[in-house]
């Protein structure tokens, strides 16, 4: 067994060759460092006849992340496992792993090269079709079997277990739901920049809100979640779909995912510029509706047909259950339109924009936003919700 080293380029491509077969006797082959955020390395390697494999590393050190938590290198097979565990229930949304490594936190994917980050897909102003359909099938399925509906509680503990995710969980925590209610040092935006934050900080009423949703990501045990299911984890071309990046992944409440795949496509669409607004809202508000449609459309069919623990077939408790669920959604749609505008990992896509009135305009929204879901959450319809969106034109 080789002990931990991180991979150079020539690492990686010996690392891909020896785990797969899919490069064949006698390849030359080449690898190069694709683009990294530091946590992690990534390295495509190819042969001379076109194929190619994804090389992923998780590296022990941070600039940012690890001067804040301890976060181990335990986090690769987190990812590796998660990945490996929703591509059982539904292959079609996962990136494949070929070959995980404990030892060098290594893992040997397919290479998605046809496919784009969906938020850069949003930036370049293309508008796919289909995306709420299969996230929310996706989520439906991943959802439900990994859920006490299909599982004995014995293997539903064990599977606890194996994805108990202390470390990354706490980052969580941390930045989806402390860190933006109070004048943390980590925000990125104080109060001389957005006035309003000194309101956030002193609503209580709001507070009491965030620390119910803190306290059911702690204590919901219900799914098996993605953990960080935003538009940069997302893969698609014209035929595919694919999940990527899950080593937030834990048990927790299912409208955790689908509370912040809603928020990555409510602040894709609240960066838009005026021009564009009216049809944007159309098209994100058309997608936000299909996804909650699908998701709960597969999600009700599979409770009704597929349920195994006797208590949980019962048709009030399931309708209940799902109503639960939508309204968990609307609170983590609020708290992560609020941490990706306020908190330290800023959403990608208002970092784009140039600091100008739009921005603060834009900033404010998603805050009044944010703060609305979470105090509404248990009496907002998906339509209402849909009709705050029509408002922010
Ligand atoms: C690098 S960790 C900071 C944040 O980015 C990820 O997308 C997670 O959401 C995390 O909170």
């Amino acid at each position: 067994m080789m002990s931990y080293h991180a991979f150079t380029p020539k690492d990686a491509a010996v690392f891909a060759d020896k785990h797969s077969d899919l490069f064949g006797d006698h390849s030359q082959l080449s690898a190069e460092q694709l683009d990294t955020t530091g946590l992690n390395q990534v390295f495509r390697v190819k042969n001379n006849r076109g194929t190619s494999l994804i090389v992923k590393q998780a590296l022990p050190e941070h600039s940012g992340l690890t001067q804040h938590w301890p976060v181990s290198l335990h986090r690769a097979q987190i990812e590796a496992d998660v990945l490996k565990h929703h591509a059982k229930i539904c292959p079609e949304y996962l990136v494949e792993v070929f070959y995980y490594d404990q030892e060098l936190a290594a893992l040997l994917l397919e290479d998605l090269s046809d496919c784009a980050v969906l938020r850069n897909v949003f930036q370049s102003d293309q508008q796919p079709e289909h995306i709420g359909l299969h996230l929310g099938r996706y989520l439906a399925k991943t959802s439900f079997y990994s859920s006490d509906f299909v599982l004995t509680g014995p293997v539903k503990k064990a599977r606890q277990l194996q994805f108990n995710n202390p470390e990354l969980c706490l980052v969580t925590e941390d930045l989806v739901f402390t860190d933006p209610y109070c004048n943390h040092e980590r925000n990125s935006l104080s109060v001389a920049q957005l006035p309003e934050l000194r309101e956030l900080w002193l609503n209580e009423a709001l507070q009491a809100e965030v620390a119910q949703l803190k306290a059911d990501y702690l204590t919901k045990p219900q799914v098996l979640l993605h953990g960080d299911l935003h538009c940069g984890n997302l893969l698609i071309s014209h035929e595919e779909y694919k999940v990527i990046g899950a080593e937030f992944g834990c048990y927790g409440p299912a409208g955790f995912d689908t509370g912040t795949f809603i928020a990555s496509l409510i602040l894709n669409f609240m960066v838009q510029s005026a021009a564009k607004k009216t049809q944007a809202q159309q098209y994100f508000s058309s997608q936000i509706n299909l996804f909650w449609q699908e998701f709960s459309t597969v999600f009700n069919a599979l409770m009704q047909k597929e349920t195994k623990d006797q208590s949980f077939q019962n048709a009030m408790y399931q309708q209940h259950f799902l109503q639960q669920l939508w309204q968990d959604t609307v609170g983590y749609v609020g708290c992560e339109l609020i941490r990706r505008t306020i908190g330290w990992a800023q959403a990608e896509e208002l970092k784009k924009l140039p600091d100008s009135s739009f921005k603060i305009q834009t900033q404010r929204q998603l805050l009044a936003l944010g703060q609305d879901f979470i105090m509404h959450r248990r009496h907002m319809t998906p339509e209402q919700l849909l009709a705050k969106l029509a408002q922010q034109i």
